[in-house]
Parts: C-alpha cells; sequence; structure tokens
C-alpha cells in the first residue's frame, strides 16, 4: 500500500487540543492509514526550515518546520489570512493585497518543496490542504516530483468574477493544474472552480469530465464534503453526558433551553450578527427571559491578523450590552467563553443544548453543524439552525436552514426551535444522522483518495523532463523549473467515482 503524505499548514500533533476543522479531520483520517504529516511548527525561529522536528505517533510519522517571523508574517498573516481567507470568503473589501506578501507566500512555499522533497518515496499518494498551499503542487513537479498529488480546499470557492480580483490569480490558481485532482467541499464550489479555469485560464473540458490547461496539463475537479466520525463523536457525547461536569451543567440550567455556539473567532462565523438575533430573540420574546442560556464559545484565532481583534472587541462589546440589559441575578442571558475545551467536554454540551447555532456568513463546509446533529440524544433531540451558507446545509437539509444577514430570520428560527415538538426534532433529526452515519470522515477520507489513486503517475523521465511531455509553463513562484505535470496525458480511463453523497 502506498504512503500517504498529507501536507497542510498546521499539524495536528497528537495530544495537542486542535480547535480547527481541518485539524478535527485529518486527525481522524490519519487515524486508519497512517502515513506522513507535514507542515509548521507553529513555533517561530530565527531563519525558516532551520531543522526538521520529528515525531512518531501510532502509524504516522509528524515532521514540521518552524517559521522565521518574516516569514509567518508574510506567508501566514499577510498573503494567506489577509488576502486569500477573505477573498475566498466572499470579503473582497477585507483582502489586502501586498506584493511583499504574495513573494513571502511563495518563498514559503517554495521552502516547503525543497523540504518536502528529500522526504518522498517513488509510490507515495500526496495529498495537500487547503489555501496557504495553493502553488505547493506546481512547486514538487518544478522538483521532478512525479507522484499523484491531490489538492484539497477547505474553504469555500467563490464565482470567477471575484476570483480575477485577486492580483497574479491566474498564475496562482492556474498552477493547481499541476495536481492530479482537486477536491473541494460542494458541487457549487466544484462548479466555480472549473468555470475559473474554463472562462479565465482558457482550460477546455474533456469528454471523461478532466479539464485541461493551455499547457497540456489534466486534472479532475470534484466534490468530496468533508465529515467527521459521525459514530465515534456520537459515543463521546453519550459518554460526556453522564460525567459529572456536565450533569453539573444540567442542574445548574435547570428548566432553561440552552442555545450553543462554538466557532473559531472569525469574521466568517457571523457571530456579530448572531449575537444581535439573539438580542432580538429576548427582546420580542419577554416569557422567554430567563428561560433560555445562550453559551458561545470562541477560541481566539489569528491574533495577529487587525481583522480579528477588531472582532474581538466588538463582540465583547455586544456580550456585555446584551447581559447588561437583561441579565437578572440570577440568570446569565449569554456565556461568551474564549477558551477552547477538551473536544469530549464540548460533546457534552452539544448534547445538553436544546438549540445548536450555526450561523456563518461563508463556510467551506462546518463540521461543528455535523457534530452538533452527531452529540443528540436520540430520543430527546435538539434542533440545529444553520446558515445557508455553510457547505453544511447542502446535506444538512432538514435543519432549520436560515440567511444568517436576515438577523430577523434567525430570531424566528430561535423562536421555532425553542418551541418545536418532540416529534418534529426527531423527524427533522434523525434522517441528518443516518446521512452522517454513511458519509463520515472514513468516506470522504476514502473517495478523495481512492479517486487520487485512479489517477496514473507521471512517469520518472516525464518528471525530469516535464516540458518534454507537455510543455506546461514554469511553476509559480519557481525561476527556474518548468512545473509540468505531464502525468494527466497519460489516463486513458474515466475512474469510477465513489457514490455522491448528495
Ligand atoms: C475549516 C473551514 C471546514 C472548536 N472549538 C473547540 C474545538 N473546536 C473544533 C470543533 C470542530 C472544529 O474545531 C471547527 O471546525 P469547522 O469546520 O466548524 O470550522 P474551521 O475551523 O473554520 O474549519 C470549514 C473545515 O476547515 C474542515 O474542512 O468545515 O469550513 O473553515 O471540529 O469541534 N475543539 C476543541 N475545543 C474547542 O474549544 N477541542
Amino acid at each position: 500500500m502506498p504512503r500517504l503524505v498529507i501536507v497542510s499548514n498546521r499539524v495536528a500533533l497528537p495530544r495537542q487540543t486542535s480547535t480547527g476543522g481541518l485539524g478535527s479531520a485529518m486527525h481522524a483520517a490519519t487515524q486508519t492509514e497512517g502515513g506522513l504529516w507535514f507542515g509548521w511548527s507553529g513555533k517561530l525561529a530565527e531563519r525558516s526550515g532551520a531543522s526538521l522536528h520529528r515525531q512518531r505517533h501510532g502509524e504516522v510519522d509528524y515532521v514540521t518546520i518552524d517559521l522565521s517571523r518574516a516569514d509567518h508574517d508574510q506567508y501566514y498573516a499577510g498573503f494567506a489570512n489577509r488576502a486569500l481567507w477573505p477573498l475566498l470568503h466572499y470579503r473582497a473589501g477585507l483582502v489586502e493585497y501586498r506584493r511583499a506578501n504574495m513573494e513571502g507566500y511563495l518563498r514559503v512555499n517554495e521552502l516547503f518543496a525543497d523540504t518536502l522533497t528529500p522526504l518522498l518515496e517513488p509510490d507515495d499518494i500526496i495529498w495537500i490542504h487547503d489555501y496557504h498551499l495553493i502553488p505547493l503542487g506546481a512547486m514538487l513537479r518544478g522538483r521532478g516530483v512525479a507522484n499523484r498529488i491531490g489538492f484539497f480546499l477547505h474553504t469555500p470557492l467563490p464565482a470567477a468574477g471575484l476570483l480575477i480580483a485577486l492580483p497574479r490569480h491566474q498564475e496562482l490558481l492556474g498552477s493547481l493544474a499541476s495536481c492530479d485532482l482537486i477536491g473541494l467541499h460542494t458541487d457549487r464550489d466544484q462548479r466555480a472552480l472549473e468555470d475559473y479555469f474554463l472562462h479565465e485560464a482558457q482550460a477546455t473540458l474533456l469528454p471523461d469530465g478532466r479539464l485541461q490547461d493551455r499547457a497540456g496539463a489534466r486534472f479532475r475537479i470534484q466534490a468530496f464534503p468533508i465529515s467527521i466520525d459521525t459514530r465515534k463523536v456520537a459515543r463521546q457525547a453519550e459518554r460526556a453526558g453522564r460525567s459529572p461536569k456536565i450533569q453539573q451543567l444540567r442542574d445548574s440550567l435547570g428548566d432553561r433551553a440552552m442555545v450553543i455556539g462554538v466557532d473559531r473567532l472569525d469574521y466568517s462565523k457571523g457571530l456579530p450578527e448572531r449575537f444581535k438575533a439573539y438580542g432580538q430573540l429576548l427582546d420580542r420574546n419577554t416569557e422567554l427571559r430567563g428561560q433560555v442560556s445562550f453559551l458561545q464559545i470562541a477560541p481566539h484565532s489569528r491574533d495577529t491578523v487587525p481583522e480579528y481583534r477588531q472582532l474581538r472587541h466588538q463582540l465583547e462589546r455586544s456580550a456585555g450590552h446584551i447581559n447588561g440589559r437583561y441579565a437578572e441575578p440570577d440568570w446569565t442571558p449569554i456565556s461568551y467563553v474564549n477558551r477552547s475545551f477538551p473536544h469530549q467536554l464540548l460533546t457534552g454540551y452539544y448534547r445538553v443544548a436544546r438549540v445548536g447555532l450555526v450561523t456563518p456568513l461563508r463556510d467551506g463546509m462546518n463540521l461543528v453543524a455535523k457534530e452538533y446533529i452527531a452529540c443528540q440524544d436520540a430520543h430527546d433531540p435538539g434542533v440545529l439552525v444553520l446558515s445557508r451558507f455553510a457547505g453544511a446545509a447542502r446535506e444538512l437539509d432538514s435543519a432549520l436552514l436560515v440567511n444568517p444577514s436576515d438577523t430577523e430570520e434567525v430570531t424566528e428560527a430561535l423562536e421555532t426551535a425553542l418551541t418545536m415538538s418532540l416529534k418534529e426534532r426527531r423527524e427533522r433529526w434523525q434522517p441528518m444522522y443516518e446521512h452522517l452515519c454513511r458519509y463520515d470522515v472514513s468516506f470522504w477520507r476514502n473517495s478523495f483518495l481512492d479517486t487520487l489513486r485512479q489517477q496514473s503517475p507521471a512517469t520518472d523521465q516525464e518528471a525530469a523532463d516535464p516540458a518534454a511531455a507537455t510543455g506546461r509553463p514554469a511553476a509559480v513562484g519557481s525561476a527556474a523549473a518548468p512545473g509540468p505535470h505531464s502525468s494527466h496525458s497519460r489516463l486513458a480511463k474515466r475512474p469510477v467515482l465513489p457514490e455522491s453523497p448528495r
């Protein structure tokens, strides 16, 4: 069995609390397959990549490098999180593009390629993750790597009309053509990327559904909705539900209904709008005062990015305002907590909550929505209020779907959720839970990797002299090497695609 090599900006090291969706999903995905997981250690050092940190846990080798302050600021905080993240979340107004940051982004991707290449074995399957590493596949090709390479984007992918606002977009996004398979969360994201390649990058559609770029590179774009380890999360929740801490929470709630939100503190998650909707709920429904409590868990993330600091202050003011206005000596309307919790405990909180409030303005998938469903008690399940603009809404369609910008609609959905009959709650929850049991994180991982394995690897000769095979242009940011991905022209058969989870 070929080894799986995962590459992502951050690596979820064993025994670390990870509060990100990529970490949660990839941790679950590596447990069965094993392999190598390479990325940034999360630490700063005087010089980037000066030494490799290695540790083995179970079947997984974790290999990480440190970054210098300048690389961190330009690659991670600068280009990835102030240009790409807002753009990919449809927030063109927040995009801050600086040439120096883009250079830093390319430099760190080159460093990843330089460091990873000698660690690779000929049969390895390489799986690159997320917007931090868009050009990495092309850079590996430029270094003669002929292995199968897959790329998965964890964010949404906006329409081409927005993508072209990014300076050097063709060079950057076009480099994805070096990968054999590009995975996205939803069919909408898939269509947007296909449209971008067909109409902005002069690619053509092949009869077998793949695309071919101007240089002849052939690649497949496909939706693979990410998921969770549903049964494991459900078991955790059941156990946690019996734990003393959760019992204590139940006792403190008494007859009150709890509404829960769990999100990294990020402007894509729609938290100010959510707080406003909850404030309106208390304003409009005097009888609910004292009868409902909202627990919002929002661990800080990306504190070095100014927009995140501003958001923090805004939310502190808003939570303070709601509590100041409605609290009673024995009732706090909103508990806004910026800490992260052990995942097991979180599953207990989900189980206690009568309503899961998941209202991002845009979200690639949103695993919290799926975890909330997995954690419910089948005899007395809670209600999920879910943004239409989370990828999860394409699957969890018996949730109460809302437009998070329409805060009155969210308030009404909360009213409906809090008064919903047990019969309706069960009818809505059951099909979503069954869906998630079938289409869990193993299904996601297997369907992506099976599809990738069906793509033929480039031969050594083609990889060493890629221009001879396809004439593919130079890899983005790479001064020297052409980054062709000649394997594509060798594909003959149409892969057997896994059944769609939708
Ligand atoms: C990105 C995309 C996509 C949260 N707080 C704590 C904690 N968490 C865990 C949750 C969940 C994960 O973090 C969050 O995942 P999401 O999917 O909701 O969101 P992002 O972090 O933005 O993830 C997203 C995802 O990648 C996967 O592709 O779905 O669209 O933005 O698992 O449980 N975990 C612990 N303590 C906390 O306090 N242990």
